[in-house]
């Protein structure tokens, strides 16, 4: 026999009547005496494959008969055209091998999200997993493309720090020899040194906080996508946002349309995301949320619930700028038009989804950030070499960072972040 091994999403499209190979896990399975109706999965698609006693040595016809589900097989065979099967097409058998047999799986219809979150490593292998996995990548296979097109550097920032750069409430501390250092909450202080001599610089890594409230957009370890760039304002970074999360966004729909339309049926408002977003300030975003009845005043952080009025009626992200000091960190610039205000924006995706990228221009003057660090409490000597960076040669500024997760859990319409992730880190779970 001349075979041809493919992956099942290719091996369907060939004529009828092709001799094939087909591998991968048994994804169903039925018998009805003389017959055994399978259908394969790969890392591809899927296919139906139909195993009947006498095409094929009895022995292989029991091993197909008695293989569990989650069993990985190796099938040779005939492409016949059969309608109703998916793809259109279904294998017949002429010989059939088990080469991991599976044991009953834990898994079966209708598991509470427990168990499911429990079974996690044999989880992974959903269909919904397995396309919010692709989609995922796409995802950021699209930003790293952007990315160097646009000429920025991808650099590797340290995951144990001994600055806290979002504050110290969410800090993860562990013991590191004689001294207590902390997981990093975000690479933006590692990417501001690197820019003195690469000025334009990226990392892709993750950053951890110890978020204590349980919330659907909230993940202990997350994937960060952070930027930073010399000579530019926060402006000029609002356009580097809007072109890179659209690039991400095509990226998806391009590579993982299939993926798109299984998890969220109308891809639609994803084709609509296109710059330029809208922008508002935070003093016009509290307008409006008054106007709708919000009890927020001026001074108060947005929450979920204000970001996802802010957003309810938009098609594209809105970034929301200038935001009230007292709402964000040290290292933000004032706002030379607004003093009361960062020269800030926040990004929120659009449809009532809400915040997916945080960024700012920096705080260059020395004393300003003295003050502010003390004003803060925060352990000065730590942060010296960070100040190093405002003492030789500082330069005007600005970066982000972007959460992938909730890029992730936009564009696939996703219930809750930890279905972003393959294996979710949240306040009550870190197994397996
Ligand atoms: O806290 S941020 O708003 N900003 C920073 O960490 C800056 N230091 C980034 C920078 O300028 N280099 O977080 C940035 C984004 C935020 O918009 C979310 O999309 C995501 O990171 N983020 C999270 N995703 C999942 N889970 C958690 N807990 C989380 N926290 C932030």
């Amino acid at each position: 026999m001349n075979m041809t091994f493919l992956p099942i999403s290719k091996l369907i499209h060939l004529p009828s009547d092709s001799e094939v190979e087909a591998r991968g896990w048994i994804y169903r399975a039925r018998s009805s005496g003389a017959i055994v109706f399978l259908v394969l999965r790969d890392s591809s698609g899927i296919i139906q494959v139909t195993v009947k006693k006498g095409n094929l040595p009895d022995l292989e016809f029991e091993a197909a008969r008695d293989a569990a589900v989650e069993s990985s097989v190796v099938v040779q065979g005939r492409l016949f055209e059969d309608k109703r099967a998916p793809g259109g097409k279904e294998l017949r058998a002429s010989a059939f091998k088990v080469l991991g047999s599976a044991q009953p799986f834990p898994i079966t219809e209708y598991q509470s999200e427990e168990l499911l979150l429990d079974q996690r490593h044999l989880w992974i292998r959903s269909r919904e997993q397995t396309a919010v996995m692709k989609v995922k990548a796409a995802v950021m296979a699209g930003a790293r493309d952007w990315l160097r097109e646009n000429e920025f550097i991808e650099v590797t920032p340290p995951m144990l720090t001994q600055n806290a750069c979002e504050g110290g409430t969410t800090l993860f501390k562990l013991n590191y020899f004689d001294r207590e250092v902390f997981l990093s909450q975000s690479s933006q202080m590692y990417l501001e040194a690197l820019i003195f001599s690469l000025e334009r610089v990226y990392s892709l890594a993750p950053s951890f906080r110890a978020e204590k409230s349980r919330t659907s957009r909230h993940l202990t370890e997350f994937w960060h996508l952070e930027l930073e760039a010399a000579w530019i304002d926060y402006r000029k970074s609002m356009e580097v946002q809007e072109q890179l999360v659209t690039a991400m966004v095509q990226r998806a729909l391009r590579d993982t349309r299939e993926e798109l339309v299984h998890l969220r049926k109308d891809i639609g408002p994803l084709e609509a995301i296109a710059p330029p977003f809208k922008r508002i300030t935070y003093s016009q975003a509290i307008e409006k949320l008054q106007a709708l009845g919000h009890g927020i005043t001026w001074g108060c952080d947005l929450g979920a619930p204000e970001e996802r009025a802010i957003t309810a009626d938009e098609a594209v992200p809105v970034f929301v700028t200038n935001f009230p000091k007292e709402c964000k960190p040290f290292y933000m610039k004032e706002d030379q038009e607004d003093p009361r205000t960062y020269a800030c924006a926040d990004l929120l995706a659009p449809a009532g989804f809400g915040e997916i990228i945080g960024g700012s221009e920096r705080e260059v003057d020395l004393s300003k950030m003295l003050a502010r660090l003390e004003e803060q409490g925060l352990c000065l000597e730590a942060y010296e070499w960070y100040l190093d960076l405002r003492r030789y040669g500082s330069v005007p500024h600005s970066g982000f960072g972007l959460g992938i997760e909730r890029v992730v859990k936009f564009l696939c319409d996703l219930e809750h972040i930890r279905d972003a992730i393959p294996f979710p880190r949240t306040v009550s779970r870190a197994y397996p």
